[in-house]
């Protein structure tokens, strides 16, 4: 890693196993760009937090991540892994954010719309400020770039909102302004059993999603049971989200466009399209898989990786909340 590199940050909830959806969205992009930039990879317990977690399976998917990372071909000499709740700055500097960020902002956000209406009467204050906390990782790396789906989009956009507030009121070399990395394919792969909602790890559906630990015999279960539609000829069209979503998956992991795969599946049915996508995500997750079980196993190394990253994202995450603190005029 070099000064001169751009720093590059993304992360993911242990909110439970990761899925195709997360690989496709995060994971793959991040591998792609970990030769350019100064890259920090972390596993976002705090976050997680912000749903109930049973504590067990918290800390074994807390680990997990970082591990599925280093599987899909993050390397750990060039790039920083971490567990969020070891850098305490993050809570610290989240704090101090959520002092110049409206709750009006905050309201508009749509996946504290989407994740509150599940959480009945009681929806917890972590939830609705879940942004600030985003805001507050990246901002301490004085990140440039943030790989993410769709989904995230809009908190890297509160993320620059508030950056921006900061540096006009402190000084405008405060913070770096990040810009969202939004990849041309697979920002939004969907459930395998509701086409129209994105696939989510906490699914309450284990059919929905394919996860990194699946079996290949669950993978080609479930793919060949993904909810299409009435039709039989292949196609990329607004009426089909079961097939498009299928044809996309196979675009983001081939390279190739959907015209061309598209054109591929000319007078086949859309059991041939189900059946070389679940081969092309075992052929593809399979690998995964494996390496994700033994780093598990050989938890020394995974420690060792984790306490060094830990350690340099305390020493630069706390050079930034020195400075914040000083503009501010906290002690
Ligand atoms: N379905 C998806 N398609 C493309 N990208 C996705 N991501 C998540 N789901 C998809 C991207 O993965 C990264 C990590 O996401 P996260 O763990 O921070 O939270 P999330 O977006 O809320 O992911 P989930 O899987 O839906 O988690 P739960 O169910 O716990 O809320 C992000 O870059 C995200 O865009």
């Amino acid at each position: 890693m070099t000064e001169s590199k751009k720093t590059m940050l993304s992360a993911v909830a242990p909110s439970n196993r990761l899925t195709v959806g997360n690989y496709i969205g995060a994971l793959r992009n991040w591998v792609k760009l970990q030769d350019q930039y100064d890259c920090w990879f972390f596993s976002v317990n705090l976050h997680a937090i912000t749903v109930r977690q049973d504590p067990t399976e918290l800390l074994e998917q807390t680990y997990r991540a970082v591990a599925c990372y280093i599987a899909a071909g993050i390397d750990p000499k060039k790039a920083t892994l971490f567990i969020q709740s070891q850098v305490p700055q993050h809570a610290e500097l989240a704090w101090v954010l959520n002092c110049f960020t409206y709750m009006g902002e905050l309201s508009r956000m749509t996946q504290y719309k989407d994740k509150s209406l599940k959480q009945g009467q009681n929806i917890p204050a972590g939830l609705f400020n879940y942004p600030v906390l985003m805001a507050a990782d990246i901002l301490l790396y004085q990140t440039a770039l943030v790989p993410v789906g769709e989904d995230q989009k809009q908190h890297v956009e509160i993320t620059r909102d508030i950056a921006l507030r900061m540096n006009n009121l402190y000084g405008k070399d405060l913070f770096r302004i990040p810009e969202a990395y939004i990849p041309p394919v697979g920002a939004r792969i969907m459930s395998l059993q509701n086409p129209l909602a994105k696939m989510s790890k906490s699914d309450p559906d284990p059919n929905g999603a394919v996860y990194l630990t699946d079996t290949n015999d669950q993978i080609l279960k479930k793919v060949k049971r993904a909810v299409t539609d009435s039709g039989t000829e292949i196609t990329y069209e607004e009426t089909k989200p079961g097939i498009n979503n299928l044809l996309t998956i196979q675009a983001a992991i081939t390279g190739k466009t959907i015209p061309e795969i598209v054109n591929s599946y000319i007078g086949k049915q859309y059991g041939h399209l189900k059946v070389d996508t679940a081969n092309l995500l075992v052929e593809t997750l399979g690998p995964i898989r494996d390496k994700t079980d033994e780093l598990m196993k050989d938890r020394s190394y995974l420690l060792q990786v984790l306490e060094d990253g830990a350690e340099r994202a305390r020493e630069r995450a706390g050079q930034t909340l020195k400075e914040v603190y000083r503009r501010i005029g906290l002690v």
